[in-house]
């Protein structure tokens, strides 16, 4: 290899110069190196293949806190973003223009041209029965390209490392972010390296430099303002998370912002997730949030609701994460789109007879109108399985088709999915408290909860003031919070328009008094949840949507209400204690991407009402608690 040998040469000259030669940017392969290659790049392709296999296994997507922990595959990994961040904006297949199939700047991405009216679209599908599906072959083309840049960057390392790093290079998947998942003990929500600082420091072949940290932002190179005609992402070369000063064009990323707001999160992420896992067994249903009137008012939520709460939580007041066109520019999209995948591969090993049925699109995509009908065998553009064809939501049903798995599915029963969806993300429901519960002690309380339905009257009060927080796990009697081995779950379905605000915008509910500081809404303690609405810019705007988008989600309240029961403020989780005293202290708020705050009466279509179901509680982990009839107490709007 005469270019490793020419490597070497010039790694030991280089070795003698002070690291501050070359500011934060790029990673420097080397110099002569990077002259005499530079007419070369990674060898890239518009048909989206997959990888190889290693050992005739799929690799595994890891955490991304793994991952960092993998020196070898967090080098690789760090190094190939880099290298793509910093590919030409012209190249297919740069940062650039592989997130920019998303959304903006409605780019045609190698001539999968538009349909008519649909020129200045993104290719996403939401608020679509292909929300789940079309991200999969999505994530699979970032991979493929990433991987392509990694397998050619262990080139560059020295001869004697090649084996080790081709190792790495050959087992490279993406990685993903476990937002519902507790992080580890003094860590944030948030992964540390995507947290900040725009700098880090990365052994690559050249020895250890410091580059501009590719998971804090995507810079723009150039920027060109018509890709966000809107003030103030018109003036900004990069992505943005909880920006501040709010709406200036010097507004640097809150980071530490956006992990207080995670964290508070946390318990009502988990709760959602447990729930979809739990009581979602219909595709239809799981898939997408489009508000479907029915008699049955027990399946408001989906994973797209969810993953909308992450967007807006995630970009905050004004990121880029906060909006559908522009959110995919920020690296942050790509690790929580992955966990996306990941809870899409775990329900399916749960619910495997249930798919894609025909549905009418709702909103536009560049290739598809709303009314349009999208099935099991629509063309999942731009993503080509072949020089002629794309992929479809029936070829990528089995995700091993591109020779990538996860741990929580590889060799998998469903049992031991069920397992692993207690371990992590039990934490915030009864049905685990029950399950660690011995059963002796089950028994006994048994006896006692029939007790507790004498519990009478609760006087109504006001639950501002009360020390509760939604960090704090509760403690309860076992009886004050199940009859037998059912308890019931408590949640505040949500529907609205998701146009009505011409943006995105959040619907915040409170146990007690809402802070009166709106900025502190999203990180207040007695927050029991957020409905995040991810939309387009505009009413009406560069997408093309009319009215009457209507769309649907839900905020648990049990985790807050146990709260309340082991403070002793309420005695137990049963209705006639729950029904006046959420009367009396729930409060919800409405806020908007741009920093102001909406009047629910202005929010067309917004209605919150109060429902609840009897849930039997498994009595071992490798089960799922089974739901009851959903009953509806009280509108808390409409
Ligand atoms: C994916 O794995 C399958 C089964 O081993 C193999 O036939 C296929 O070629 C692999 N795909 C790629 C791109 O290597
Ligand atoms: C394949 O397996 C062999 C034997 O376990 C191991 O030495 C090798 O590193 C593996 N290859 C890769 C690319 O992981
Ligand atoms: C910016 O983008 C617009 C729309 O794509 C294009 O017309 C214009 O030429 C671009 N400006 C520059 C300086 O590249
Ligand atoms: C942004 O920063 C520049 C340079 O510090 C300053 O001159 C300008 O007034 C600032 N603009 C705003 C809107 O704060
Ligand atoms: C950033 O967020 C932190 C944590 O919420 C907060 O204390 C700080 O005031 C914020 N900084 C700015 C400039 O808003
Ligand atoms: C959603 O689920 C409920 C109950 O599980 C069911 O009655 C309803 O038909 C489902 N709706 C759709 C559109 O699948
Ligand atoms: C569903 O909820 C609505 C209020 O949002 C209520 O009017 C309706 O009666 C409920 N349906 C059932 C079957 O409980
Ligand atoms: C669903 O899972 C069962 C049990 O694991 C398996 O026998 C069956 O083939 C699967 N069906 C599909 C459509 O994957
Ligand atoms: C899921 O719901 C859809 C729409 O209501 C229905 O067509 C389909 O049969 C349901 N699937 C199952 C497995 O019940
Ligand atoms: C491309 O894929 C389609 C659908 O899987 C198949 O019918 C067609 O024969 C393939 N074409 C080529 C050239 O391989
Ligand atoms: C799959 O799981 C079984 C039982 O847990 C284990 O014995 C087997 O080695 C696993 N197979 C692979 C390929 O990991
Ligand atoms: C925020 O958005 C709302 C709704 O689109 C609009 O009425 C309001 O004027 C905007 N406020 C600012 C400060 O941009
Ligand atoms: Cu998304």
């Amino acid at each position: 290899m005469p270019f490793s040998y020419i490597f070497l040469v010039v790694a030991l000259f280089f070795s003698i110069v002070p690291a501050d030669v070359t500011p934060p940017g790029r990673y420097d392969y080397g110099f002569s190196v990077d002259l005499r290659l530079r007419k070369r790049e990674p060898s890239q392709s518009p048909i989206v293949t997959g990888l190889p296999r290693v050992n005739g296994t799929s690799p595994i997507r890891p955490d991304i806190r793994d991952l960092e922990k993998d020196e070898d595959g967090w080098n690789l990994f760090i190094l190939a973003l880099n290298w793509m961040q910093f590919t030409d904006q012209d190249s297919p297949f740069s940062w650039y223009q592989i997130t920019g199939i998303h959304g903006a700047p409605g780019l045609t991405w190698q001539g999968v041209s538009p349909t008519a009216g649909n020129e200045h679209s993104g290719y996403c599908t939401h608020v679509s029965i292909l929300f789940p599906t079309w991200h999969r072959p999505y994530l699979a083309l970032y991979e493929q390209v990433l991987y392509n840049i990694a397998q050619y960057i262990v080139a560059y390392y020295p001869l004697e490392l090649h084996d080790r790093f081709q190792k790495a290079a050959d087992n490279f998947r993406v990685p993903y972010w476990d937002w519902a998942a507790a992080p580890p003990d003094g860590e944030s929500s948030l992964p540390r390296a995507v947290a900040g600082p725009s700098t880090i420091d990365i052994t690559g072949p050249n020895g250890v430099q410091t580059i501009s940290n590719p998971l804090f932002s995507y810079v723009f190179r150039p920027f060109n303002g018509s890709t966000f005609p809107d003030y103030p992402y018109n003036t900004w070369r990069e992505t943005k998370r909880a920006p501040r000063p709010v709406n200036s064009p010097n507004a640097t990323s809150n980071n530490s912002f956006v992990e207080e707001a995670l964290g508070t999160h946390l318990p009502s992420f988990q709760q959602r997730l447990y729930n979809i896992f739990t009581n979602y067994p219909n595709y239809t249903n799981f898939s997408n949030e489009a508000w479907i009137p029915s008699d049955n008012n027990g399946t408001y939520d989906s994973v797209e609701s969810l993953h909308d709460a992450i967007h807006t939580v995630g970009g905050g007041v004004y990121g880029h994460l906060a909006i559908i066109a522009y959110s995919g520019f920020d690296p942050l999209f790509w690790l929580h789109h992955a966990n996306v995948d990941r809870i899409f591969a775990m329900w399916q090993v749960l619910y495997n007879n249930t798919y894609v049925v025909p549905q009418p699109a709702v909103y536009s995509s560049h290739t598809t109108s709303p009314g349009q009908t999208e099935d099991s065998q629509t063309a999942l553009t731009p993503f080509f399985s072949n020089a002629t064809h794309f992929w479809t939501s029936d070829a990528v049903r089995d995700l091993e088709v591109f020779n990538y798995t996860y741990g929580d599915v590889f060799n998998k029963s469903r049992a031991d999915v069920v397992a692993l969806i207690h371990k992590k993300y039990g934490n915030s429901t009864p049905a685990s408290m029950f399950l660690s519960t011995d059963r002796a002690h089950r028994h006994m309380s048994r006896h006692a909860g029939h007790l507790s339905q004498h519990t009478s009257q609760t006087q109504p009060h006001r639950a501002n003031g009360l020390s509760w927080n939604s960090q704090t796990s509760a403690h309860p009697p076992l009886s004050a919070v199940f009859k037998g081995n059912k308890y019931r779950e408590w949640i505040a379905n949500v529907r609205v328009n998701k146009q009505a605000m011409g943006g995105s915008f959040s619907i915040h509910l409170f146990l007690g008094e809402a802070p009166s500081d709106r900025t502190s809404w999203p990180v207040a303690s007695n927050l029991i949840g957020t409905l995040g609405v991810i939309a387009h810019r505009g009413k009406d705007g560069m997408h093309g949507m009319s009215s009457g988008r209507m769309v649907a989600g839900t905020i648990p309240m049990t985790s807050a209400l146990m709260q309340m029961v082991s403070l002793g403020e309420i005695p137990s989780l049963h209705a006639e204690d729950i029904v006046p005293f959420l009367k009396d202290n729930l409060e919800f708020r409405i806020s908007l991407t741009n920093g102001t705050t909406a009047d629910p009466r202005d929010v067309d279509g917004l209605g919150i009402s109060i429902i609840s179901s009897m849930v039997t509680a498994p009595d071992s982990e490798t089960k799922l608690a089974e739901w009851g009839e959903v009953e509806s107490h009280f509108d808390l709007f409409v």
